[in-house]
């Protein structure tokens, strides 16, 4: 399956085959290897492309496969740098070994670690750094707090003829604006088939929740005509990470034109974003990127579930492994015409109360998770067309909510489409809670929902316990890995995709 991922959502590649019988791999590193081939297991151009982005991942960003892959090459290394020698004797060999080790150790970087010119000078994990518990350094903020008035109340410098703006997301033009700058120039997949295409509702969905500020909507325009080419967000959240609720900018759609990249204008916005917040007297900040950067606190996998497998296969976004027939995958991903679960209906406004109380406490079950007031639910839970899709299983007798079962829609443009096809309708699994039956009967009700708004696949993250129904469901795993990331909160040890319970759109 070839399939667009990640950041905010960000994109990455992700392919798979979908062999006949074959059911979504575990995941394990012979997993992996296998969710990357294709249907011959003839590896193409493609495949060589990701193999080269994963080796540039493997040297040295610091994620734990990087890092493991790295030890590996760095002792091997050092190795043949004391075989070079004219006499080598098993001491020199171990000698070299220690001494690597201990740059490790120390943090020390080593010729194959990029440099991260910018998140190196910023309040946020760095690779390296020692936070066993004997080290001083402790769980919380990484910066000493400090005042609103101590903020620069203007906005960093910006090359020649281009100037900082405000986007109201309340005016239809800005609106327009911000569409056109993301839809030709958002996130796409390694190999530029897919770009995502958030839709003007979804935008206003996601940048005016409550208590929301227009001067997180931050835009840079060219002086002379006014045209927005980069843009950036935060939103206000409340999040408990660790059993500390911590307020703070969730950020999201970092976004460069594409004639603009490479000029380290991403810094400079992601300064002018730090500014405004704290102007809020905020100082701290959760986001995701596909991209690894210092540091990531987890690190998540997609899934995806192909529910119009003769449109994935057609469109370039999956592909049928070897033995399998397209009759074959029709049967394998066939689902039932309507929901099974007694009772599941459209969430409403009534259950606005209802939901909050069990969503919350559902959510203190992880490390990592949003505190949503009854506002927050009515806003990023309530269906909203084309949106966000919201249903719930209200107990008759007892008149409780049991079950809550979300996704949202976040479709893709085909940039080279060579078929009737130019969009890629995909929902996103978003909160989902199973109090009277297992998950996986009410995600299956989900995939069902979502087949019959005509989505053509299902993606989800291997986040709270939807380990538990990704592979018996038949979502095949990904190989586009998500990032979370915190500003200036540092927490000791990374944390596993399972304890994190945000989503963020
Ligand atoms: S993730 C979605 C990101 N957007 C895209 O992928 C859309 C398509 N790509 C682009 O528009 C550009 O390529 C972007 C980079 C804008 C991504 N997050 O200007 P440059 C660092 C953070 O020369 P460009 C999302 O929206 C890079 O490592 N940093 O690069 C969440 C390097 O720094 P360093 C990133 O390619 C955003 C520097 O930028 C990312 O022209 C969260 C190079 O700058 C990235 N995704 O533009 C933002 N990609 O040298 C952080 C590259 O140090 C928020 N870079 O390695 C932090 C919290 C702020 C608020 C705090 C409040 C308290």
């Amino acid at each position: 399956m070839r399939m667009n991922q990640t950041a905010s959502a960000a994109h990455r590649d992700a392919r798979m085959r979908v062999d006949a019988d074959a059911n979504a791999a575990p995941r394990d590193a012979s997993a992996d290897a296998d969710a990357r081939g294709v249907a011959d297991g003839a590896p193409d151009a493609r495949d060589a492309r990701n193999d080269a982005t994963r080796e540039r991942d493997v040297d040295g960003d610091g994620d734990g496969d990087g890092d493991r892959a790295r030890d590996a090459t760095g002792a091997a290394a050092a190795v043949n740098a004391a075989r070079d020698d004219d006499a080598p004797t098993v001491s020199s060999v171990l000698d070299a070994l220690v001494k690597h080790h201990l740059a490790e150790r120390e943090g020390k970087r080593t010729s194959r670690m990029p440099s991260h010119e910018f998140w190196e000078t910023q309040p946020v994990g760095q690779f390296g750094e020692d936070t066993s518990r004997g080290a001083a350094r402790r769980e919380g903020p990484i910066d000493a707090p400090k005042l609103a008035s101590e903020t620069s109340a203007s906005g960093g410098a910006l090359p020649p003829g281009y100037e900082w703006c405000s986007c109201d997301m309340t005016d239809s033009k800005t609106q327009e604006e911000v569409y056109e700058l993301l839809t030709n120039n958002y996130v796409e997949d390694d190999d530029a088939m897919f770009r995502f295409q958030y839709s003007q509702e979804f935008l206003k969905w996601a940048l005016r929740p409550p208590e929301y500020h227009g001067d997180w909507h931050v835009g840079v325009r060219l002086k002379v005509t006014q045209t927005l080419v980069a843009f950036i967000t935060g939103v206000p959240a409340k999040l408990r990470v660790k059993g500390k609720e911590i307020d703070l900018a969730e950020i999201n759609f970092l976004c460069i034109h594409k004639k603009l990249r490479s000029k380290r204008i991403a810094p400079t916005l992601i300064k002018e974003i730090t500014r405004r917040v704290n102007m809020r007297d905020v100082w701290q900040a959760v986001y995701t990127a596909g991209v690894v950067l210092p540091k990531p606190i987890s690190k998540a996998r997609y899934w995806h579930r192909s529910l119009d497998i003769k449109k994935l296969v057609d469109i370039g976004f999956t592909r049928l492994g070897r033995d399998n027939s397209m009759s074959r995958a029709v049967q394998m991903f066939k689902l039932a015409s309507k929901p099974k679960s007694e009772g599941l209906r459209h969430m409403t406004e009534a259950d606005v109360p209802r939901v909050t109380a069990l969503l919350s406490k559902y959510l203190t079950r992880f490390a990592v998770a949003p505190i949503m007031n009854e506002a927050e639910v009515r806003h990023w839970l309530l269906p909203r067309e084309e949106v966000v899709y919201s249903y719930v299983v209200e107990d008759e007798k007892t008149n409780k909510i049991t079950d809550f079962v979300s996704f949202y829609n976040l479709p893709s443009q085909i940039i080279h489409s060579k078929t009737k096809h130019k969009t890629l309708k995909a929902a996103y699994s978003y909160y989902n809670v199973a109090t009277s039956m297992p998950l996986v009967k009410l995600m299956e009700d989900a995939l069902i929902l979502a087949r019959n708004n005509a989505f053509d696949v299902f993606n989800a993250l291997d986040l709270m316990e939807n380990e538990s129904f990704l592979s018996a469901l038949k979502f095949g795993i990904g190989d586009g890995n998500l990032h979370y990331y915190l500003y200036n909160w540092r927490i000791l040890e990374d944390l596993e995709p399972r304890e994190i319970a945000l989503v963020l759109t």
